[in-house]
């Protein structure tokens, strides 16, 4: 438990890298995703924490992160759907000669068996195409993600 709560710091830690919020951010470090505190939604043993999106501007992109744990075998995120966005797609971040591009998720996020994803920053993540209105930090809106094993599981998206 204390190497899951080390390996989570790290990737908060990462994930708050760069961009005008980052001491906001930092500040909010006891924010952590704790995998003792109760998930915001789960399923099937899939559980889901710490949902939440960038800011944007109607018309504008904005991208989405959550971390998901995994109580049983191994499932893969296939999808994220909602109305916040034109399009809703599950990206990943390659490096291409030294260039971050980000690209669709080919065959969706894996999640390895009892194990952890974290959709954040700088790796996979859920990319809004096309906002629909603004978001602002204190917004939420809603995504379904459908995992392969779990099925559908409607999750709550908190803006930043
Ligand atoms: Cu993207």
């Amino acid at each position: 438990m204390r190497t899951f709560n080390i390996i989570l710091v790290t990737m908060f830690l990462t994930a708050c890298g760069g961009g005008m919020n980052h001491s906001a951010h930092m500040g909010m470090a006891v924010a952590t995703p704790d995998l003792a505190t109760t998930p915001v939604a789960q399923s099937n043993g899939i559980a889901i924490r710490d949902p939440w999106a960038r800011q944007g501007t109607n018309g504008d992109n904005s991208a989405a992160y959550l971390v998901i744990t995994n109580a049983t075998s191994a499932d893969t995120l296939l999808s994220a759907t909602g109305d916040v966005a034109t399009s809703v797609e599950l990206h990943t971040v390659i490096n291409e000669n030294g260039m971050m591009q980000m690209i669709p998720a080919e065959g969706g996020v894996p999640v390895d068996a009892n194990g952890i994803q974290s959709l954040k920053p700088g790796s996979f993540h859920i990319m809004l195409i096309g906002l629909r209105k603004d978001l602002k930090s204190g917004d939420s809106f809603p995504l379904t993600l459908t995992f392969a094993n779990a099925g559908p599981i409607n999750v709550m998206f908190e803006v930043r």
